[in-house]
């Protein structure tokens, strides 16, 4: 029995001393924000570690993928999918962009390409896929769709950091993508998210965009928004990253650990890592199947009655919120609706026991009994 609340996750803190010089700078410099050396310095720092061309950070992925929309122009309808978290639909709504919500894959949660062409109107300008999970997109047909149809894509990359395919990180992928560093994520700067991009032109544009626009004292060339990351949130981010192998590392043999324990729970079903090469191990979705004895609902109150607080992402689809109502069409999300009534994230954090991860696999062969 664990001894305190077991949450979905829990933020990797590094030692609190080895955060203090970075503040004795910030305070010796005075320089709190605005493009500060924390911010360059992570900017660099991120660049080579996830091997991308160019990275822009900002003070959450939400703003960043407002920003990356505003920067791309994209207007009309954007085609994306229901089975995310409400800011993947709430960035396009904010824009006066119509969500137009397409099925997912089962196997992958992913927005399924095939569905995507029948879709496609006069209307449409973008396509937004969620690398859900972590687990890569079928990144090729979707770009395949997009070069057709001349759209531009933004993957909502919010939960892909450090995930690579077999040539190299899965943000290069389309013409930009967003990432967040929220507290709950893999890699976090307490708040922050990040565009990356293609070249320093579009990185030029876009830290302008997130700094209102200015280009000087007395030119400001565009309606921008405020999207700058602050340098403590930076010097945190400096500090994590030199964490993050470790980090990961134990969060891959939670991973291991549970594929091992409920692999033999009968309807249990355990997604398959496909695509990647590399994996963050940022989330442990499970499907609850039929022929598990209990709905997934009652296995959620079970583990949370066990102080295990596992979650329902992403229940209910974005479609079925209300404020999505008469805003975009709920038909024809079948794979989402179903996954999304049987899909519970375990509890991983890097600092998750193995013990936690034993006892939990026991909540659940428990329940099937
Ligand atoms: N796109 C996608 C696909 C996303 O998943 C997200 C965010 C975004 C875009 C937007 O990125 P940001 O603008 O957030 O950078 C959480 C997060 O707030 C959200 O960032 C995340 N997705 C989403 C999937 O999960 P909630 O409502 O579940 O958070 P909350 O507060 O219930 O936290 C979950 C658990 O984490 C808590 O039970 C305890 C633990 N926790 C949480 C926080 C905030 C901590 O231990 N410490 C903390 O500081 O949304």
């Amino acid at each position: 029995m664990n001894d305190k609340p077991i949450y979905v996750t829990e933020p990797y803190l590094p030692p609190l001393d080895e955060f203090i010089p970075y503040l004795e700078q910030i305070w010796a410099s005075k320089k709190l924000t605005n493009n500060g050396p924390m911010h360059r310095q992570l900017e660099a720092e991120l660049r080579d570690y996830l091997g991308v061309p160019e990275i822009a950070l900002f003070n959450n992925g939400t703003i960043a993928l407002l920003t990356a929309l505003q920067a791309l122009r994209i207007s009309g309808e954007v085609i994306t999918t229901p089975f995310s978290f409400v800011a993947t639909g709430h960035s396009l709504l904010w824009n006066g962009i119509t969500p137009v919500f397409v099925d997912i894959d089962p196997q992958t949660f992913n927005l399924d390409p095939e569905k995507v062409e029948a879709a496609i109107t006069p209307r449409t300008t973008a396509i937004m896929p969620v690398h859900c999970y972590g687990n890569p997109c079928d990144v090729a047909a979707i770009q395949e769709i997009a070069d057709t149809y001349n759209l531009k894509v933004i993957y909502d990359a919010a939960h892909a950091f450090g995930v690579e395919d077999e040539g190299g990180s899965i943000l290069r992928h389309g013409d930009l993508s967003a990432i967040s560093f929220h507290a709950t994520k893999v890699f976090n700067t307490f708040e922050g998210g990040a565009i990356v991009c293609p070249d320093a032109k579009t990185k030029r544009h876009i830290d302008n965009l997130k700094n209102f626009g200015i280009v000087n004292e007395t030119t400001v060339v565009a309606s921008g928004i405020n999207g700058k990351m602050s340098e403590i949130n930076a010097a945190f981010g400096l500090l994590q990253l030199k964490h993050i192998h470790q980090a990961i590392e134990k969060r891959r043999l939670i991973d291991g650990r549970y594929r091992t324990g409920l692999d033999r729970i009968k309807g249990i079903r355990l997604p398959k890592p496909v695509g990647q090469c590399v994996e963050n191990y940022a989330y442990f979705p499970v499907i609850i199947e039929d022929d598990y004895p209990l709905s997934r609902d009652a296995l959620y109150h079970i583990l949370k009655q066990a102080d295990i607080h596992a979650r329902r992402y992403f229940y209910p689809l974005i479609n079925d919120h209300s404020v999505y109502r008469g805003v975009s069409r709920s038909d024809g999300v079948e794979n989402a609706k179903a996954i999304s009534e049987r899909v519970l994230c375990l509890p991983v954090f890097t600092e998750l026991p193995l013990e936690a991860v034993d006892f939990i696999v026991s909540v659940i062969g428990m329940g099937a009994r």
